[in-house]
């Protein structure tokens, strides 16, 4: 069995099964014997099942939130929001379910030529704790849609939420043998899944490490990979910005959800004509935001979700100080007063005049650490921000359409926003470049990952 416990003090939430191979075997298994029944569902059928479990999680918002917020540490506002998001996605791909038909065309050489379009068949997902709902639902969407079955592992640190959003598309009348979640470790069951012979694709975020091994093991079986792997979006404030919208757009990009999302902004360029103006506005916004047990009303952002995460963000900004690579301007520390002291609690941290090569602008800082860095030319902004392994996100902040069009061509990522940050509507893909990342999640891109096509050439 694995412990579960609140980030916010240590308190024991829940407890799940610490899965083996054999499970991992015996799930699979079923998966496959509820292919043919899932597959062969009428796609409207499949989309009602959709539509109903995103109708069942809507009504149970408050108490799903509060096993959120309760196993991950995120304040209660951020975790109805994720729940919310979870019942979007289901019903985005419940309304596209059968809308992707096949093509048809006719050659007098080659006869009628069509290609059909069917489900893979069982796919496997391995999520993190960060956005686990919403994850969730970026992963079994699609894949369910498709008419696909899917064998799903939780992360170890919060997979109770996962399991109670699995049981609400039971109850809207998903068959259980169609949808299998196995709990347990990454080493024992996350290894398992990505080494099974009989698995058709893996959907896996988290970090680089563990998708670059997960993909090692998982090459002999060729099975599709997509994998979701970070990043370290960096924001670029022009100066014609809104100075106020920047700032907020900064404090929140960065803040939210404890500083734990793959898109959030990890590094801000500043033109230097308003760079002072803009640390000093952001300074302040970030200085009235309330830090605590993500259960308490007010609250803005949770804590960390392990010390030892913690400890690794902690530590970049300590080598970023030590090596005289940028100033910290507020925050910086571990509490050790108070309720704060009782999790695993990190201020909202602001670093300013930071080298684009000290550790908190190369490594991904998973957690609540604003590093920014003047800029004197556009094009240095975006020379800078596309120097990192890393390319999943970046925004531009301008109203100048010659820069929007630069930064939209040139900016090395997945997404790219423009007076915004970190908003991922399910309609569009989502996913990264370079080190972050292989395929798409999101719209009916994803859809189309889960499905092979045939191609058929009939000689009348
Ligand atoms: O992630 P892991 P962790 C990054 C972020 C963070 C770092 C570590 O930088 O600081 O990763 O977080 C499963 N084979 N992101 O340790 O280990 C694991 O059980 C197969 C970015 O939590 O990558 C969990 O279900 N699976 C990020 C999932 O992989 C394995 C989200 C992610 O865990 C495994 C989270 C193995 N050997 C972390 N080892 C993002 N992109 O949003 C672990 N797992």
């Amino acid at each position: 069995m694995f412990e579960v416990h609140n980030p916010a003090d240590g308190s024991l939430v829940g407890h799940v099964h610490a899965g083996t191979e054999d499970d991992v075997n015996d799930a699979v298994r079923t998966s496959w014997e509820a292919f043919s029944l899932w597959s062969d569902t009428d796609p409207l059928d499949r989309s009602r099942i959709l539509f109903s479990a995103a109708r069942l999680v809507r009504e149970d918002k408050k108490e799903l939130s509060l096993l959120l917020t309760r196993e991950q540490g995120k304040p209660l506002r951020e975790s109805v929001n994720e729940i919310a998001g979870f019942a979007r996605v289901l019903e985005y791909y419940a309304s596209i379910t059968g809308t992707l038909q096949g093509d048809y065309g006719y050659s007098k050489n080659y006869g009628h030529m069509m290609v059909m379009r069917q489900p893979l068949g069982v796919c496997a997902a391995i999520i993190p704790w960060n956005m686990p709902a919403l994850i969730m639902g970026w992963k079994t969407g699609p894949v369910l849609a498709a008419g696909n079955t899917m064998v799903l592992k939780p992360s170890a640190t919060a997979p109770l939420t996962c399991i109670a959003l699995a049981e609400h598309l039971y109850r809207a009348g998903l068959p259980k043998q169609v949808l299998q979640l196995v709990t347990g470790s990454g080493r024992v069951v996350g290894q398992a899944l990505a080494r099974h012979n009989n698995i058709r694709s893996l959907s896996f975020t988290g970090a680089v490490s563990t998708g670059t091994g997960v993909a090692e093991i998982a090459a002999p079986t060729l099975k599709k990979l997509i994998l979701e792997l970070g990043g370290s979006d960096a924001m670029i404030v022009c100066k014609d910005a809104d100075p106020y919208a920047a700032a907020k757009g900064a404090v929140s990009g960065r803040f939210f959800n404890c500083g734990q999302t793959c898109t959030s902004i990890k590094r801000v360029f500043v033109d230097s004509t308003v760079y002072e103006p803009f640390v000093q506005k952001v300074r302040e916004l970030a200085e009235t935001l309330s830090i605590g047990n993500g259960l308490s009303d007010g609250v803005d952002m949770g804590p960390v979700h392990t010390s030892g995460q913690r400890k690794d963000v902690h530590f970049l900004v300590q080598e970023t100080v030590n090596n005289d690579q940028g100033k910290v301007l507020s925050g910086g520390y571990i509490p050790d007063t108070g309720s704060l002291k009782e999790g695993s609690f990190y201020p909202p941290t602001i670093m300013t005049g930071v080298d684009p090569d000290a550790p908190v602008m190369k490594e991904e800082v998973f957690g609540p650490v604003l590093p920014v860095s003047a800029f004197d030319t556009v094009a240095d902004a975006i020379d800078m921000a596309n120097a990192t392994r890393f390319g999943l996100g970046a925004s531009i902040w301008t109203h100048d359409m010659r820069t929007i069009s630069q930064a939209t061509r040139e900016l090395d990522a997945g997404i790219v926003w423009v007076n915004q940050h970190l908003r991922i509507p399910p309609e569009v893909p989502f996913g990264g470049v370079k080190s972050s990342g292989l395929g798409r999640e999101n719209g009916r891109y994803a859809l189309l990952q889960y499905l092979e096509e045939k191609t058929i050439l009939i000689n009348p």
